[in-house]
């Protein structure tokens, strides 16, 4: 058996015992180091079936995503992180690929709702306001931040994987959702090399999302425009 990854998997966990229960046999535990999961609050057994298979549970001073990332990050102690959502969205076959682009070289790795040959949630409905508001804010960010890398497809996707020492020090700042918004921009400004796979994003089992489209629209925005001042033609045009 080959020796696990200096890895973490982070289990993101908000009110999700159906998706626990449903990807936990798919879950590459053995393969990492280190398996902790991150509690916002959850009251409907999560923490239960948690403790149940022994995975340590960090909680939050307060709620939210982007603390969630950091809680994880201080408390970890292995040289890589895999950030991964047990609400049925995300594939588990894809966990260990995320960590092999970080050892092939990657910075950043996410797993792609938009590139080529990936599936999202929405592919089964014409109507699909969440990808269009997702596809707009990537398109934004990489006119303003990308200088030269690869287009990258989706800034938005919250599974995804990168060294703990680099979370550390993007200093992020955001609590809630747009966490992964503001990493993607700041490893794009950074110049980062940022590795995509295609992914299958399933449908969410079971709880519901905590995402609501406008709020979450509008806290995109924001940190997008608290962002902007580092965009590379405002730097440009400081230097001219
Ligand atoms: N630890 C923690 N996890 C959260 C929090 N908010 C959401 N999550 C988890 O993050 C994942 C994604 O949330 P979800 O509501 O499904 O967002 P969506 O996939 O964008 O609709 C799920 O596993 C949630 O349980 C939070 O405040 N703290
Ligand atoms: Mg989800």
């Amino acid at each position: 058996m080959s020796a696990p990854r200096d890895c973490c998997l982070v289990l993101l966990v908000l009110n999700e015992i159906n998706g626990l229960k449903d990807c936990w046999d798919k879950l590459p535990l053995d393969q990492f180091q280190e398996v902790l999961a991150v509690d916002g609050g959850s009251t409907d057994g999560s923490r239960a079936f948690l403790t149940e298979h022994g995975i340590p549970i960090l909680d939050q001073s307060i709620p939210g995503r982007g603390v969630a990332f950091r809680v994880a990050a201080e408390a970890s102690r292995a040289e890589r992180m895999v950030f991964y959502s047990p609400d049925g969205n995300e594939d588990p076959a894809d966990i260990e690929r995320l960590d092999d682009l970080l050892l092939q070289g990657a910075r950043l790795s996410i797993a792609s709702r938009f590139a080529e040959g990936s599936v999202n949630e929405e592919d089964v409905s014409p109507f699909r306001p969440r990808s269009w508001a997702n596809q707009a804010l990537t398109r934004i960010a990489n006119t303003c931040f990308n200088s030269g890398q690869p287009y990258v497809t989706d800034t938005i996707n919250g599974f995804r994987a990168l060294r703990r020492a680099d979370l550390l020090a993007l200093h992020t700042s955001v609590k809630r959702f747009p966490i992964e918004y503001q990493i993607s921009i700041r490893a794009l400004q950074r110049g980062w090399t940022i590795a995509e796979l295609a992914t299958e994003e399933g449908q969410r089992v079971g709880g519901e999302s905590k995402a609501l489209s406008w709020p979450v629209g509008k806290d995109h925005l924001k940190v997008l425009l608290s962002e902007l001042p580092r965009a590379k033609w405002w730097q440009g045009n400081k230097r001219a």
